[in-house]
C-alpha cells in the first residue's frame, strides 16, 4: 500500500499530480529549492522539503537531497513527473535501494530505452520498424561512407545518448560526411559522456505520432491512442491533438499493435509513450520511447477518460491493470495548447517574472493545468511553462474553435506570453485542415507572428495618441471654458484603453 508519495518535481506538473494523491487519499510530500518556498505545489501538497539552492543540480536533481527529504517525511513512494529525474535509471534504482517505491519503469527498462541504439536493436528484435540506418559506427571511414551510401542522403547522425533532439546533425552529401561524424561524436562525449553515434535516413516532412501506453507488473499492456505532436519548435512542443488528423484507422490499429509490441519488449510497467515518426505516404518507424509521464498526457485522459497518473499509482501499488483494451476508447476530440512565458515577438525569448494578473479560461470542455497566481513570480532557473490548456469538444472543428474563445478569455499581464502565438495556429489554414507536418511552425513563422512584434509597436502609438488627445482637451478646457465641444473630456475612452478589460 501506498500511503505518501513524494513528488520530486515542481510547477504543473507537481500540481497535476497531487491532485491525483489527493483523490485516493494518499498524503503528499512536496519538495522545493530556495527559489521555489512560495510556490503552488509546496502551498498544495500536506507537507513540504526544502532541497537546496535555486538552481535545479542543487534541487530537482539533487538525488540524496530527495531521499533525505522523503526518509524524513516517512514516504512510501516517489513520483519523479517529467524532466529532471525522471528518466534517470540512477535515480530509480536508489529509490529503490532506499526501500521506497520509484513510480515509473525499472531501471532495467529506463537504461535500455534510453540507449537509442540498444533501442532500435530490441525494435528490430520484436519486428517493430525502425527508421532505416546503420548500428554502431566503425572506426574505418571507408565502412562509414559505405553505410551512409547505402542509407541514401541526407542521413542524419544521432547520439546513442540523446534523444528529444539532442545530439542529432544532418548531413547532404559524402563531402560533409566524416567531418560531420567527428563532431557529432565530440559534441555526444561533452553532453552525454558517451560518444556513440549512428546514422539515421533522413524523413522529408515527417510527422510526430506517439502512441501512449500502460503496463501493469503481471504482463498487461494496454495502449490509449495517438497524439499528432507535430506542431512544435525547436524540439519544444507547441500545441498537441488527438486523434491525429492524419491518420486513418487501419493506420492507427497497426501502430497501436507496434506500440505494445515495444513495450512487451522491454518488460514496461506504468505509464510510457513510443514516439514514431511518420512520412507523407503514411511509412512509420519507431523514434524513441519515452519512459515517464509526459507533459502532453491531459489530452489523452481527455478523450479515454483515464486519469494516468492514478493508473501510474496503482502500478506501482502491484495492481493489475483495471481496464482492458476493448474498453478503451477515443471519445470526440481533444487539443492541448501549451502556454510558454516566452516573447515571441523576440525571438521566444524567455520571459520570467511577476504575474500582475491571470484570468484563465472556464467554461464547457476547459481544462487548465497551470501553477501560478497573481503575485507569484515565475523564477529564471526553470522551464518557462506557465500552463497548459487542454480542450475537449465531439468534433476537431469545435475543439478548434473551443480553444479559440479559451485562448480569447486567457489574460495575463506582467510578463510575456505566447497566448497570441498560439491563438493563430489555430487561426491558420494549415493547421484548421489538419495540413501540418513537424515543419509548420517554421514553414509559417510570419503569418504566426502577424502583430507579435507589431502589436507592440501599435499598442505604443495607440498610448501617445490617447495621451496627446487628453493633454489637448485639457487644455481646452482650462483655456476656452465657453468651448461646448470640449465641454466633455474623453476622460472615458482614454480610461478604458488603459484600464484592464478582462476581455
Ligand atoms: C529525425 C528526423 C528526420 N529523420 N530522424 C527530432 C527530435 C528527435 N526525437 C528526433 N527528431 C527528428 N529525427 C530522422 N531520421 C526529424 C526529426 C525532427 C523532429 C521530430 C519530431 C518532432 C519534431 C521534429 C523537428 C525537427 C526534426
Amino acid at each position: 500500500m501506498i500511503k505518501k508519495i513524494l513528488i520530486a518535481n515542481r510547477g504543473e506538473i507537481a500540481v497535476r499530480i497531487i491532485r491525483s494523491c489527493r483523490e485516493m487519499g494518499i498524503l503528499s510530500v512536496a519538495v522545493y529549492s530556495d527559489a521555489d518556498r512560495s510556490a503552488m505545489h509546496v502551498r498544495y501538497a500536506d507537507e513540504a522539503y526544502r532541497l537546496g539552492a535555486a538552481p535545479s543540480s542543487e534541487s530537482y536533481l539533487n538525488i540524496s537531497a530527495i531521499l533525505n527529504a522523503a526518509k524524513k517525511a516517512k514516504a512510501d513512494a516517489i513520483h519523479p513527473g517529467y524532466g529532471f529525474l525522471s528518466e534517470n535509471a540512477e535515480f530509480a534504482t536508489k529509490v529503490k535501494a532506499a526501500g521506497l517505491i520509484f513510480i515509473g519503469p525499472s531501471p532495467y527498462s529506463i537504461t535500455a530505452m534510453g540507449d537509442k541504439m540498444r533501442a532500435r536493436e530490441l525494435m528490430k528484435k520484436a519486428n517493430v520498424p525502425i527508421v532505416p540506418g546503420s548500428g554502431a559506427l566503425s572506426d574505418s571511414e571507408a565502412e562509414i561512407y559505405s553505410m551512409a551510401e547505402e542509407i541514401g542522403y541526407p542521413v542524419m547522425i544521432k547520439a546513442s545518448a540523446g534523444g528529444g533532439g539532442k545530439g542529432m546533425r544532418l548531413v547532404h552529401s559524402a563531402k560533409e560526411l566524416i567531418a560531420s561524424v567527428k563532431l557529432a561524436k565530440s559534441e555526444a562525449i561533452t553532453a552525454f559522456g558517451n560518444d556513440a553515434v549512428y546514422l539515421e535516413k533522413y524523413l522529408l516532412e515527417p510527422h510526430h505520432i506517439e502512441f501512449q501506453i500502460l503496463a501493469d507488473n503481471h504482463g498487461n499492456v494496454v495502449h490509449l491512442y495517438e497524439r499528432e505532436c507535430s506542431v512544435q519548435r525547436r524540439h519544444q512542443k507547441v500545441v498537441e491533438e488527438t486523434p491525429s488528423p492524419f491518420i486513418t484507422d487501419t493506420i492507427r490499429q497497426e501502430m497501436a499493435l507496434h506500440a505494445i509490441s515495444a513495450a512487451k519488449s522491454v518488460n514496461y510497467s506504468g505509464a510510457g509513450t513510443i514516439e514514431f515518426l511518420m512520412d507523407k505516404n503514411h511509412n512509420f518507424y519507431f523514434l524513441e520511447m519515452n519512459t515517464r509521464l509526459q507533459v502532453e498526457h491531459p489530452i489523452t485522459e481527455r478523450v479515454t477518460g483515464v486519469d494516468l497518473v492514478k493508473a501510474q499509482i496503482k502500478v506501482a501499488m502491484n495492481e493489475p491493470l483495471d481496464l482492458i483494451q476493448e474498453d478503451i476508447q477515443q471519445r470526440g476530440h481533444s487539443i492541448e495548447c501549451r502556454i510558454y512565458a516566452e516573447d515571441p515577438g523576440n525571438g521566444f525569448r524567455p520571459s520570467p517574472g511577476l504575474i500582475k494578473q491571470i484570468t484563465e479560461p472556464l467554461g464547457l470542455g476547459v481544462r487548465t493545468d497551470g501553477y501560478v497566481y497573481e503575485g507569484y513570480e515565475i523564477p529564471v532557473y526553470y522551464d518557462p511553462l506557465i500552463s497548459k490548456l487542454i480542450i475537449w469538444a465531439p468534433t476537431r472543428k469545435e475543439a478548434i474553435d473551443r480553444m479559440k474563445r479559451a485562448l480569447f478569455e486567457y489574460k495575463i499581464t506582467g510578463i510575456k506570453t505566447n497566448i497570441s502565438f498560439v491563438q493563430r495556429i489555430m487561426e491558420a489554414p494549415a493547421f484548421v485542415e489538419g495540413n501540418y507536418n513537424t515543419h509548420f511552425i517554421d514553414e509559417h513563422i510570419d503569418e504566426l507572428l502577424q502583430g507579435d512584434q507589431k502589436c507592440e509597436q501599435r499598442e505604443d502609438i495607440a498610448m501617445i495618441i490617447a495621451y496627446l488627445d487628453y493633454q489637448n482637451k485639457q487644455h481646452k478646457r482650462m483655456d476656452f471654458h465657453k468651448d461646448a465641444s470640449s465641454k466633455s473630456s474623453n476622460w472615458k475612452n482614454f480610461g478604458r484603453l488603459f484600464r484592464h478589460n478582462p476581455y
